[in-house]
C-alpha cells in the first residue's frame, strides 16, 4: 500500500518511521511519502492561509497550494487510479474499525492535513471530481490539525495489512472487531501486591474460561460503552 500525507508539519509524521510501521516500510509492505504543503505556496512567505470570507474567527487554508499538491500526487502515478483522499476533521464521518478494514484493502491512500479553521471547501469539491474523498473524524474533540489523526488512522490501517502483524489471531480477538469490548488480560505472577489473577484463568477449564471472558466482555461493554449494545 502507498500512503501520501500532505501537511505543513512533515516532522509531525516522524513516528511513522518507528516500530511496526517503520518495519513494514523497511520490508516494502508500506510506501509512506510525506509532503510539505508549503512546497506548493509560491509567494515570498509561502503563505497557506488567509482570513475567512464572511468573517469569523481564525484562518482558513487557501485552495491554491492544495490544488497543486493534489495535482502533484495524481501526476506522480499517471498510470495508476488516483488515491482515496482522507481528510481528518471533527466534522467528518466517525472513523471505525470497519472503516480501517475497508481502507486496508485500498492500494493507495492520501491524507490532507488541515490546520487553523480548516481547508477552503472548494478543495474537497475539486478533489472529489478526481478521486474518492472521505472526511473522517476521530470523534468529538478538536485537535490543532489533522496530523495526529493521520497517525492514528495509518496505524489502525497498516496493522491490518498482510505481513505487518505476525499473529493473525491477535487481529481477530480484539475490541471492536465483533462489537464488544475486549476481556481483561493477566500474566504472571498469579499474585501481585495482594492482587490475584481470577481463579478461573488458572483452572485449565477452557470452556469455563471462554464463558467467563464473554461475560466480562458484555459487562465491560454495558458499563463503558452501552451505545455498542443492542437496545433491550
Ligand atoms: C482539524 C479543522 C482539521 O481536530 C481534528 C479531528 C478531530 N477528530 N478528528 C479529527 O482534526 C484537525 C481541526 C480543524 C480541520
Amino acid at each position: 500500500m502507498r500512503i501520501d500525507v500532505v501537511t505543513i508539519f512533515p516532522d509531525y509524521l516522524a513516528p511513522l518511521e518507528l516500530s511496526l510501521i517503520g518495519k513494514a516500510r523497511e520490508q516494502g509492505l508500506l510506501d509512506v511519502r510525506v509532503h510539505d504543503l508549503r512546497e506548493h505556496a509560491h509567494d515570498r512567505h509561502r503563505t497557506v492561509d488567509d482570513s475567512p470570507y464572511g468573517g469569523g474567527a481564525g484562518m482558513v487554508m487557501r485552495p491554491e497550494p492544495w490544488g497543486e499538491a493534489l495535482d502533484a500526487l495524481v501526476a506522480s502515478a499517471p498510470d495508476a487510479a488516483p488515491p482515496r483522499l482522507l481528510v481528518p476533521t471533527p466534522s467528518g464521518m466517525p472513523f471505525t474499525q470497519a472503516m480501517a478494514r475497508d481502507l486496508a484493502a485500498e492500494p493507495w491512500l492520501a491524507f490532507a492535513c488541515g490546520r487553523y479553521e480548516g481547508i477552503d471547501e472548494r478543495v474537497m469539491g475539486y478533489a472529489a471530481q478526481r478521486m474518492p474523498v472521505t472526511l473522517v473524524s476521530l470523534r468529538d474533540y478538536v485537535l490543532n490539525g489533522g496530523e495526529v489523526a493521520v497517525l492514528a488512522i495509518v496505524e489502525a490501517v497498516a496493522r491490518l495489512l498482510p505481513g505487518v502483524i505476525g499473529n493473525a489471531e491477535s487481529l481477530v480477538e480484539e475490541s471492536h472487531e465483533d462489537g464488544l469490548l475486549e476481556y481483561p488480560v493477566y500474566t504472571k505472577p498469579a499474585s501481585w501486591r495482594g492482587l490475584d489473577v481470577p481463579d478461573v484463568l488458572l483452572s485449565g477449564h477452557h470452556g469455563a474460561i471462554a464463558a467467563w471472558r464473554q461475560a466480562q466482555r458484555v459487562e465491560r461493554t454495558a458499563t463503558r460503552r452501552p451505545d455498542l449494545l443492542p437496545p433491550d
